[in-house]
């Protein structure tokens, strides 16, 4: 099929990588850029340097489309570097466009139509006075970004469907979430996450067991793939609750800040009715109420 053809990677290697010639100053801006990509930051040094080969800058004003939906002819990816794009798929009851997500400044688009080789998904549109984007042609980003980014979300994309905290997402928005997934792993007996830390990233256990520890004590037992934790102190901007530890070698995947606040916003009501839970579940006063635990210790 079309798509099994676009994955094979001997065929991948075999593409030539282009370097667009270009300024010193361009080359940093779009290394500032992919370090604030979601799906680029954590690139290794030779993805960067082909990311930073193949690109070229492209401006567009407001109002222009930069993808239209049903597009057949789709030949570019792109990063914004400065400005907004509205996401428009479809229209409304009314028959006005529909205009689903905004996007910021290190987000991506166009690789579908590339990936899988079919129409454009959706229109983009610039929705600031000039965008700036890099961009890549279908070429470069089949060598460069469309294995990995595929293998990704496909590696995950059975495990996001079982994440009930994320049953409210699209499909679209899960392989998003895949995009984002920095994999860790610990050792049975290791902290995944310090009581009183700053925390800079929530979890979701993939294989093993976590615990979260009150003091010493066990008060919550991870071990079904898919539980979470680490969100409250994204989510109320506070420090860890809780210690986490690996109660057995454990495979996690976690997600930062920047993307937790970009892709959790639609779930942001379930998190805090699970937060509620927690109280109702281990009850536990400030530390000064709870002395008899902690002096004995
Ligand atoms: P493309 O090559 O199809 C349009 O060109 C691009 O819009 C598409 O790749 C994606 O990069 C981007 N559904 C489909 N495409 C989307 C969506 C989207 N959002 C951004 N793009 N959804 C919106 C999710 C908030 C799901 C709609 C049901």
């Amino acid at each position: 099929s079309v798509s099994a053809e676009s994955i094979d990677p001997t065929k991948q290697m075999l593409a030539p990588k282009k370097v667009i010639d270009k300024s010193d100053e361009d080359r940093e801006r779009i290394r500032a850029t992919l370090m604030r990509s979601f799906l680029f930051k954590h690139g290794d040094a030779a993805q960067t340097a082909d990311l930073v080969n193949a690109m070229y800058e492209v401006r567009r004003p407001r109002g222009v489309d930069i993808i239209k939906q049903g597009d057949r002819e789709a030949n570019e990816f792109f990063i914004i570097d400065a400005g907004e794009c509205d996401i428009i798929k479809g229209t409304n009851e009314d028959g006005s466009e529909r205009r689903l997500v905004t996007l910021r400044p290190g987000a991506v688009f166009g690789e579908l139509a590339l990936m899988y080789n079919t129409p454009r998904a959706a229109t983009v549109r610039a929705a600031s006075d000039e965008v700036v984007l890099w961009a890549m042609d279908r070429e470069s980003f089949k060598a460069i970004v469309l294995v990995q980014t595929m293998q990704k979300r496909l590696k995950y994309e059975a495990f996001l469907e079982e994440v009930s905290l994320l049953q409210g997402l699209s499909s679209y928005e899960r392989a998003t979430v895949a995009d984002s997934f920095v994999e860790v792993r610990y050792g049975a007996g290791d902290r995944v996450i310090e009581e009183g830390a700053e925390g800079h990233d929530m979890f979701f256990l993939v294989a093993g067991k976590a615990e979260a520890l009150d003091k010493e004590n066990v008060v919550r037992i991870y071990e079904k793939p898919g539980a979470y934790f680490g969100e409250l102190a994204l989510l109320n901007n506070e420090p860890r609750k809780a210690t986490v530890r690996a109660a057995t070698a454990c495979e996690l995947v976690a997600l930062d800040r920047a993307a937790f606040e970009r892709l959790m916003g639609p779930v942001v009501d379930v998190l805090q009715r699970h937060e509620a839970d927690y109280a109702l579940l281990t009850p536990r006063g400030s530390v000064a109420a709870q002395p008899a635990a902690t002096a004995q210790a």
